[in-house]
């Protein structure tokens, strides 16, 4: 376990993020039933998938700030402008510094549903891609749920462009832009497993799902055994078990978003 502190802030680092396969092992993630419905996505797949430990150990989901991850890439929640604003995206601008807004300056903005890559500056770190997820849209679920896995798929493909082989997701759309948690996690999933299955999918070597609040903790123990079933193995051992960092059980809300909420 290798911990960085950098202003009194911890700082993890990918391989000390416990994987899907770990929360199994641990039993804080458990399969879902045999005769579950997979909710209907754009990317499906429509039943439960053949477990697959590569993926498991590929895939981890964990409660923090993302500014706090030092990973190859954390992907921001933006907006068209790439300016900056409330919620993760002011968190990552404040801990970056001023050369990250300089920079997102010159980028022309982003359209809804694609990202663009930029440095990290003083996060931890090495680059931040900037996503601009969809403002849900309840009368259209299928045009927002193609706008957000274009978020998640490019922030990917950014990713394996710039040889970032760790990334970290906020949970795009879910906060300001009002996309309820149970409904962005599956087109998360079906993005992500998409992905790492398809041709580029050994070029990433984790992804983290962040979670900040507890609608998205809940959503993601719910959903990530629908995409990433477990594989059956033996029983973990209490070595393990002590390595792994303790995971936040309180709230995480920026109190002064938590108010604009
Ligand atoms: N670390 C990890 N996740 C966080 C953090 C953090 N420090 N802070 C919030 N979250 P939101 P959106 C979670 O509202 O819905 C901005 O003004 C939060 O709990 O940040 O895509 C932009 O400039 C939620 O689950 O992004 C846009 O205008 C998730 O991050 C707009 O908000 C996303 O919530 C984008 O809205």
């Amino acid at each position: 376990m290798s911990f960085r502190h950098i202003a009194k802030m911890t700082v993890l680092e990918a391989a000390d993020i416990p994987s899907v396969s770990l929360l199994y092992k641990l039993h804080k993630l458990s399969a879902a039933p045999a005769d579950t419905k997979l909710v209907k996505t754009l990317l499906g797949p429509t039943e439960i998938p053949p477990p697959s430990k590569s993926l498991n150990d590929r895939v981890a989901v964990y409660r923090a700030d993302i500014t706090s991850l030092a990973v190859d890439a954390i992907v921001n929640a933006a907006n068209r402008s790439l300016l900056g604003g409330g919620g993760v995206d002011g968190a990552i601008h404040r801990a970056a510094g001023r050369g990250l807004y300089e920079e997102c300056k010159k980028l022309n903005g982003c359209k809804t549903g694609s990202a663009k890559i930029t440095d990290a500056y003083d996060l931890p770190c090495n680059r931040v891609i900037h996503a601009v997820g969809p403002v849900y849209d309840p009368a259209d679920h299928d045009t927002s749920e193609k706008l957000l896995v274009g978020c998640y798929t490019t922030s990917l493909e950014l990713a394996v462009e710039h040889e970032c082989r760790t990334i970290a997701f906020s949970a795009l759309s879910t906060g300001i832009y009002g996309y309820p948690s149970r409904e962005a996690a599956p087109a998360a999933l079906s993005a992500i497993r998409k992905f790492l299955t398809g041709k580029d999918g050994d070029k990433i070597d984790k992804v983290i799902l962040v979670t900040f609040e507890k609608k998205d903790v809940d959503a993601y123990t719910e959903f990530v055994p629908h995409y990433f079933p477990p594989v059956s193995e033996g029983s973990t051992s209490d070595a393990v078990a002590q390595e792994l960092p303790s995971v936040p059980t309180s709230d995480l809300v920026d109190p002064e978003e938590a108010d604009k909420r």
